[in-house]
């Protein structure tokens, strides 16, 4: 079993229920055994900001699927979920997005995977999250915690914990 991190994004419908199902898919789907889940933020949209605010969120999960198993089995679950990568814009709205961000500490670049995740260090709205479960975390040779010393995280808001949670 591999320790793999997976941000969540989302800003069109019911985003934070649409997280919790998509977790309890990644478990099932993934083989994989949720270690960490941490709140879910309201963040500024970034890239595209005319567009509504998104929710995010990270998981840690043990799986024993290969990353690229695993990366088709995130793409499948965004995919029922809603998303349609056909008709959306590059850093437009969607209902759900599952990044991968780190696969134990694999170096990997290929056409279809970049690990670890190529825009990490720039992005409160992933880090944030991350540093609630995985501060210690080395990424690409910086912990979790330093990465996110080092962005600005105005307007990101933790979200009240739900009762389904
Ligand atoms: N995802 C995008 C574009 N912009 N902004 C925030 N705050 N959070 C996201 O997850 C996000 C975004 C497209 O994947
Ligand atoms: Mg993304
Ligand atoms: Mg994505």
């Amino acid at each position: 079993m591999t320790s793999a991190l997976i941000a969540l994004g989302g800003n069109v419908g019911d985003v934070r229920a649409t997280f919790n199902k998509a977790i309890a898919h990644i478990c099932g789907m993934a083989q994989a055994e949720l270690v960490a889940r941490s709140s879910d933020y309201a963040t500024p949209p970034w890239g595209n900001e005319q567009q509504a605010r998104f929710v995010n969120a990270c998981v840690e999960i043990e799986t024993s699927l290969d990353p690229n198993a695993l990366l088709f089995t995130l793409q499948r679950i965004e995919n029922r979920f809603g998303r349609d990568r056909a008709r959306e814009e590059r850093w437009g709205p969607r209902t759900l997005d599952l990044d991968l961000i780190a696969y134990d500490d694999a170096t990997i670049r290929t056409a279809e995977l970049t690990l670890p995740h190529p825009r990490l260090f720039e992005r409160a709205f992933v880090l944030v999250p991350l540093a609630e479960i995985a501060p210690d975390r080395v990424i690409a040779g910086r912990t979790v915690r330093a990465a996110l010393g080092a962005v600005s995280t105005e307007g990101i808001e933790r979200l009240p914990d739900v009762g389904s949670r």
